[in-house]
């Protein structure tokens, strides 16, 4: 077992230090809410320019799988943030061996989520300590600090809930869905199961309300921030600060940047364009920041009470992602 010293249960008291740092000459906490892939791009941009960043992560794609709990937006930004992602995949760990998935076909197991041999230590972690009593909070910031990752990373719940995808080939989780059935099925419906059983984490809504600005990553809006904005109390304290919230779009025309988000928004009947996102997120928006060349809609956007910023958004490499975050720090906070 080791010593509860290691496994400090993180305090609110811990995000004290975080209203001692200044930039520009203001207090300052930016928070981050993000899923995974999409997200993490902008994370790192913003955790290069601010000393005092704090992610608040979906859970609802963790999936247990082969007896493990498979974190994989909270393992995207710690990958991300130790500099350790496989970038061309955007999960996972880089230069990762295959050996565990080798010997599962071997066995006749499931093989069709590919954990590679670094990654899986960490679920093979996670679940022994989960089994020992500690919560993913403790568990994500005892990783955090073995990656030696300095922003603070809270999942936005202790407890599981899950992405599910009504389908014509059954109720699948999304990892199964997107992952097993490479999203082919027709979705007919999709439920975040165990939205209104999961409690918020107290430290994510604290994180919220210290925060000087809360920026909602380019991440997808139905199955990245859709889970989080479910748990009725997380939504309620966005909606009381929407003035110090700006999101970046996914969406670029009527293109997503990355990911499954089309489907997902088609189902749901969220249109697949800035304005779409605009309207599903309307109740909690201060600003929206869409990519120049849809300049056309920031009149129609700004109808909704958001403030529209214009810049590019499409994030290729470590310069783009440093501007973007400049531009957020720059022209999208309160002052
Ligand atoms: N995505 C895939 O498309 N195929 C995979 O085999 C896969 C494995 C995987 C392993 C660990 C991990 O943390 C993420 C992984 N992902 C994989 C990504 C994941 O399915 C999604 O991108 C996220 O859940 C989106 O939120």
């Amino acid at each position: 077992m080791q010593s509860s010293s290691y496994f400090p249960r993180p305090q609110l008291q811990d995000f004290e230090s975080y209203t001692l740092c200044i930039y520009n000459g203001y207090l300052n906490l930016i928070a981050v809410i993000a899923g995974g892939t999409g997200s993490v791009k902008l994370i790192r941009g913003l955790a290069r320019a601010v000393k005092d960043l704090v992610v608040i992560s979906n859970v609802a794609d963790n999936i247990w799988l082969h007896g493990m709990y498979v974190c994989p937006d909270l393992d995207t930004t710690l990958y991300g943030l130790g500099n350790i992602l496989d970038r061309a995949n955007g999960w996972g760990i880089m230069q990762d061996s295959y050996s565990f998935l080798k010997q599962l076909v071997i066995l006749g197991a499931p093989t069709w989520f590919k954990l590679g041999d670094k990654d899986l230590a960490t679920h093979v972690l996670r679940t022994k300590l989960l089994k020992e009593g500690k919560d993913l909070t403790q568990i994500t910031d005892f990783l955090r600090r073995k990656f030696k990752v300095l922003p603070r990373i809270i999942p936005v719940s202790n407890d599981h809930m899950e992405t599910r995808l009504i389908t014509d080939g059954g109720d699948l989780h999304i990892q199964e869905f997107w992952v097993r059935e490479k999203g082919r099925p027709k979705i007919r419906s999709i439920c975040y199961r165990g939205c209104n059983k999961a409690k918020v984490n107290p430290i994510a809504v604290d994180a919220l309300k210290k925060s000087r600005a809360i920026v909602i990553a380019p991440a997808n809006p139905i199955s990245s921030i859709g889970p989080m904005l479910s748990l009725k109390e997380f939504s309620a304290e966005l909606r009381s600060m929407r003035e110090k919230i700006v999101a970046v779009s996914p969406i670029i025309g009527n293109r997503v940047i990355s990911g499954p988000a089309e489907k997902y928004m088609k189902c749901v009947k969220v249109q697949v364009s800035p304005l779409g996102v605009a309207k599903y997120y309307r109740s909690l928006l201060g600003k929206f920041i869409i990519s120049e060349s849809d300049h056309q809609l920031a009149e129609k956007i700004s109808r909704f009470n958001v403030g529209v910023h214009r810049t590019n958004i499409i994030m290729k490499n470590r310069t783009d992602e440093n501007s973007l975050a400049n531009y957020i720090l720059t022209h999208c906070l309160q002052h």
